[in-house]
């Protein structure tokens, strides 16, 4: 091919192609006006510097658009002169299986074209992420060094060549770029089943008393589902739901969660209840896990797998130290207590756990969002949440929902909800916030509803592997029954604002252990409100989505 096939095409930034919690993400139409894409992308290897012979994977969610993006990144990525492209069959890579790749085959990142959560669709969203040779998702220095590029881009590289072909695995040339088009599944599948009990796992899923459902919510996930559970470990066939994925999600959300998973959650509740259940989301990243006609809240969750991780082949090292993100409950801290291990606290989002992980101090972390993960690669995990509690309960002999009751009784239960109030005015909502960061620090002695302010701050995290500070991270208010409520605008929307509020109580008299979590925290959620004045500011009493 001769050089002569590279264009340099100028262009002029576009505003607003700043990442937010996990990556960039905007509306279809946004992206897909010419140049925008390619400026994002060329922002990143401008980031890089010298990109010859660099070597990056790329895969993506399978949402509409995902297949035009990554023939256009092919070209680009070709004409900047990287050396070599590992990319997913049929353009599909959960961003699990994407961490897993660039850290077994040493790349020097990769990208990740997903929206997670947010629907897909010519109307709906799209995203694109970076992660560096770590596998985990580039921190904030990187996202924002990306950024400052795209502010003063005036061109781009790209390669005028026809279309690659994503559908057949094996080699191929770009330009001088080598493209390797590979099996997404099977390096993930390897290392599942290099860190759990394959074996016992298999006898439980063949076992003609245990039936348990997956929910891949049209995502990226049922591939993977597919081949580990009912090809590998013998689940039933049509254990695995919605498991192929669509552009369209099916028109849905693929966000795990109870308002969301609705067929699954039917299928774990009612009559004939299944024993266990679970759903990921878009990029296979996130899980959400159901005992029979039992809800696992996910903080919950987080705290089961750190305590029992002794049960899981993977983890007879034992844990370095754990990590979860500031809104999620506490739960996990008791466990890292009992267990003599380091708790840390960090910032929402999953790339403030890679400086942690690198550096040897945590081996389990995760967040409220269903997000759980260990060291294993530098993203969080969908199916190995999934594969982890199989394991536990293969190996405890007990149902998932007796060894939640049981870690309560052992640790106090820490009563968690998250309510997101979704679609508000932007401009309101960052009023209603800055107004509270405001009055933050004078808060402490105020009483809101039947309750009073004993501490509240604004939170800041600074990183203790390289010492950068992120703050502004959060808005928490301490209330004199130990309970906790926290504030953030969400940073992964296309359009308006979301007001997430994160309430949790402790609880250690046994006999308010089993009670209704709404109720139990409504005093508390009440008292948060009206500080805040939720009303006043977004004229909404009851939020859109209650997990
Ligand atoms: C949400 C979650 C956060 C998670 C992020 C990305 O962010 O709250 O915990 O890390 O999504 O997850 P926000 O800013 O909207 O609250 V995923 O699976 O969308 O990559
Ligand atoms: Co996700």
């Amino acid at each position: 091919m001769s050089m002569s096939a590279i264009k340099t095409i100028n262009t002029r930034p576009f505003a607003g192609q700043k990442p937010g919690t996990s990556g960039l993400r905007k509306k279809v139409a946004e992206f897909a006006q010419p140049g925008y894409l390619e400026n994002f992308v060329q922002s990143i290897f401008n980031m890089f510097g010298d990109c010859r012979g660099k070597r990056l994977a790329l895969g993506g969610d399978g949402r509409y658009f995902n297949r035009q993006a990554i023939q256009i990144i092919a070209r680009m990525a070709a004409a900047n002169g990287f050396g070599k492209l590992l990319i997913g069959r049929g353009g599909l890579l959960s961003t699990p299986a994407m961490s897993c790749l660039i850290r077994k085959y040493d790349t020097d990142g990769g990208i990740v074209l997903s929206a997670s959560h947010n629907p897909g669709g010519p109307d709906a969203d799209f995203g694109i992420k970076f992660n560096g040779a770590n596998g985990g998702p580039a921190p904030e220095a990187v996202t924002e060094a990306i950024y400052q590029q795209s502010l003063s881009i005036d061109k781009f590289l790209i390669l005028d060549t026809a279309d690659i072909e994503l559908d057949r695995i094996g080699g191929t040339e770009l330009g001088a770029m080598e493209i390797e088009i590979i099996d997404p599944v099977a390096d993930y599948a390897d290392l599942m089943a290099s860190i759990f009990d394959f074996e016992k796992i298999l006898q439980l899923l063949t076992n003609k008393r245990f039936h348990m459902c997956f929910d891949a919510m049209h995502a990226v996930t049922g591939p993977y589902a597919k081949a580990i559970l009912e090809d590998q470990l013998g689940a039933d066939p049509g254990t695995v739901i919605n498991g192929v994925p669509d552009e369209r999600f099916g028109g849905g959300h693929p966000d795990p969660n109870l308002v969301h998973a609705r067929e699954l959650v039917d299928r774990m509740n009612g009559d004939a209840p299944l024993a266990f259940g679970a759903a990921s989301d878009g990029d296979g990243d996130r899980n959400m896990v159901l005992g029979s006609g039992f809800y696992i809240n996910p903080c919950d969750s987080l705290a089961v797998l750190a305590a029992n991780a002794n049960l899981v082949p993977g983890y007879q090292d034992g844990l370095a130290g754990v990590a979860r993100s500031m809104p999620t409950s506490r739960a996990l801290d008791r466990v890292a207590q009992m267990l003599e291990i380091p708790c840390f606290e960090t910032p929402v989002g999953w790339k403030f756990f890679g400086n942690l992980m690198d550096a040897g101090k945590i081996t389990i972390c995760g967040e409220e969002s269903f997000g759980t993960g260990s060291s294993h690669i530098r993203e969080k995990d969908g199916l190995w949440a999934v594969l982890f509690w199989l394991n536990i309960i293969v190996e405890s002999r007990k149902p998932a929902r007796s060894i939640v009751r049981e870690h309560w009784q052992r640790f106090g239960r820490d009563y968690f909800t998250r309510h997101d109030f979704e679609g508000l005015d932007a401009a309101r909502a960052g009023d209603m916030m800055a107004r509270l960061r405001e009055r933050i620090s004078a808060l402490p002695g105020e009483q809101a509803g039947e309750l009073r302010i004993e501490a509240a701050d604004d939170f800041a995290y600074a990183d203790p592997v390289d010492g950068g500070v992120s703050a502004g991270q959060g808005l928490r208010m301490f209330f004199d029954d130990g309970s906790r409520a926290v504030f953030r605008l969400s940073g992964t929307g296309t359009a308006n604002a979301t007001l997430r509020l994160y309430c949790d109580k402790y609880e250690t008299d046994p006999s308010l252990l089993g009670l209704d979590t709404q109720r139990m925290l409504a005093q508390s959620l009440t008292a948060a409100g009206e500080a805040v004045g939720i009303a006043e500011f977004t004229g909404r009493t009851v939020p859109d989505v209650i997990t």
